[in-house]
């Protein structure tokens, strides 16, 4: 860990040289103007936060720390004998902003591999749990159990310098990463297996490890999660999953109560569910047409007959975003090369041709392309991992790349206690009617 910790220090630094520099210089500078709607509508368009791990444009999707999707697969190292990146080599370049040699991420390979021994009194919490819990609540419960085992929440109680804070969020942020597809894939098999686990092999890269604890070894499968524990790692830092880590860790809460307060953000529909939420819809689509392969007329019915009831058409539409989200198109383009004839990606790349334009004739609707969740289920179900109420402990896993690289530079940055201010709506009508106000001129 020495080598990568060392750079990681060295990088903040001079981050925070310069941040104190830019904030000196232009810190009464004004970077926008927040209306009414939007402090009733979900804060939409407000820049508030600095997140340094990744930067989303509306219009061209996710880059991290410079980098597209695209830019990513040409540029950060891969498996012998593979074409996907590997994710290690993702969460070196967030963490240190610079793309990672193949032996920086065989490094960082090997030393998750040490780490990632899981403490017993985490399966048994999780074993606590009736086994109709959902998996992300399984999860959840069984990164809340390892939090045992802080560093940051041992170095804190002992009165740790707050100049060292990051030192220790550094170590558990490592530790929560090089555990987390063991205790997930025990929540897998737990679940779905009748709790047959499979040992980790310490000789495999972190996805390949992942993919043969769940069960799945086929080569193709280690690919597919080598790319999924990429692009699903980090969107910037307003979402729900990396803004609630973010605030929860602004409470100098450990990185394991900040992570699973994201991970719990992450579990809503809306957001990280909705991948289980698309297979889900896409069955029952199936169940009502009597078809595996449903026409394009009748997808359009189908949707149709979705908005009627007064229900959300689940893996379209982003709140930032307002094209396809390239993390969609990877996927499609991996589902083209692996399964060309795979019935349920054939249906998804139907809906894809169906759903925007109806979704635009709607007309509130500001986006009406896919996002990432409206492809990932295909490609699962494809390679055996059919149980869909999973998919989001697998994002969950990924996330955790982003948010808690994030966290370490929110630490190292000296980030302080968020702590936005609120109004009632009394408030609100008092200050509309010119008599006073709670907030300022
Ligand atoms: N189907 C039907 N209606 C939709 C819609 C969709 N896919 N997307 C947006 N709308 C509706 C909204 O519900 C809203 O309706 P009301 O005014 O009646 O409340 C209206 O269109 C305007 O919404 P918006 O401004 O376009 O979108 P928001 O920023 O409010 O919400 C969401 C963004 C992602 C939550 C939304 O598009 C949605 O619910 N999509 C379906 C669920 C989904 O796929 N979520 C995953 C998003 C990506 C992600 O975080 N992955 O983890």
């Amino acid at each position: 860990m020495g080598v990568l910790k060392d750079k990681f220090k060295e990088k903040a630094q001079i981050a925070q040289e310069e941040i104190k520099e830019l904030l000196k210089e232009h810190g009464t500078k004004v970077i926008g103007e927040v209306t009414l709607a939007q402090a009733y509508q979900g804060m939409r368009g407000i820049t508030g936060l600095v997140t340094e791990t990744s930067l989303l444009d509306s219009q061209e999707g996710i880059r991290f720390r410079g980098y597209s999707i695209p830019e990513l697969y040409e540029k950060l190292p891969k498996a012998k004998g593979g074409s996907e990146p590997l994710p290690e080599g993702l969460f070196y370049l967030m963490l240190i902003g610079e793309i990672p040699t193949e032996e920086d991420v065989t490094h960082l390979t090997e030393v998750i591999q040490r780490r990632s021994h899981v403490p017993l009194h985490v399966f048994k919490a999780i074993d606590s749990l009736p086994l109709t819990a959902h998996p992300m609540t399984m999860f959840v419960v069984g990164i809340m159990a390892l939090q045992t085992d802080s560093n940051f929440a041992k170095a804190y109680a002992a009165g740790v310098n707050k100049k060292d804070y990051w030192d220790t969020t550094f170590d558990d942020a490592y530790l929560l990463i090089a555990r987390l597809p063991h205790i997930a894939a025990y929540v897998y098999r737990r679940k779905y297996k009748d709790s047959v686990h499979i040992t980790p092999n310490g000789l495999m890269d972190w996805a390949e490890n992942f993919a043969h604890m769940l069960g799945i070894d086929d080569p193709d499968f280690k690919e597919l999660m080598r790319m999924y524990m990429t692009i699903h790692a980090d969107h910037e830092g307003g979402n729900v999953s990396a803004h609630t880590t973010h605030l929860v860790g602004s409470a100098l809460s450990d990185p394991y109560l900040a992570y699973a307060a994201g991970m719990n953000g992450l579990a809503g529909p809306l957001h990280g569910l909705a991948n289980q939420e698309v297979i889900k819809w896409i069955y029952e689509m199936q169940e009502n047409l009597g078809t595996d392969l449903p026409a394009r007329e009748q997808i359009a019915q189908y949707v149709h007959d979705t908005l009627t009831a007064g229900k959300v058409v689940p893996g379209y539409g982003h709140a930032v975003l307002r094209k396809t989200d390239p993390r969609f198109t990877a996927q499609m383009e991996f589902g083209k090369k692996h399964m060309p004839e795979d019935k349920l990606c054939r249906t998804v790349w139907n809906v894809y041709e169906v759903v925007p334009p109806i979704l635009q004739s709607v007309g509130k609707i500001k986006n009406p392309w896919p996002n990432v969740d409206a492809h990932s289920g295909a490609l699962l179900v494809h390679y055996g991992l059919v149980e869909y109420e999973f998919y989001t402990v697998l994002f969950a896993v990924s996330r955790a790349l982003g948010v808690l690289s994030s966290l370490i530079w929110d630490r190292a940055l000296a980030m302080p206690l968020e702590r936005p201010k609120s109004v009632t709506t009394e408030s609100v009508k008092q200050w509309l009617d010119g008599k006073g106000h709670v907030w300022g001129d």
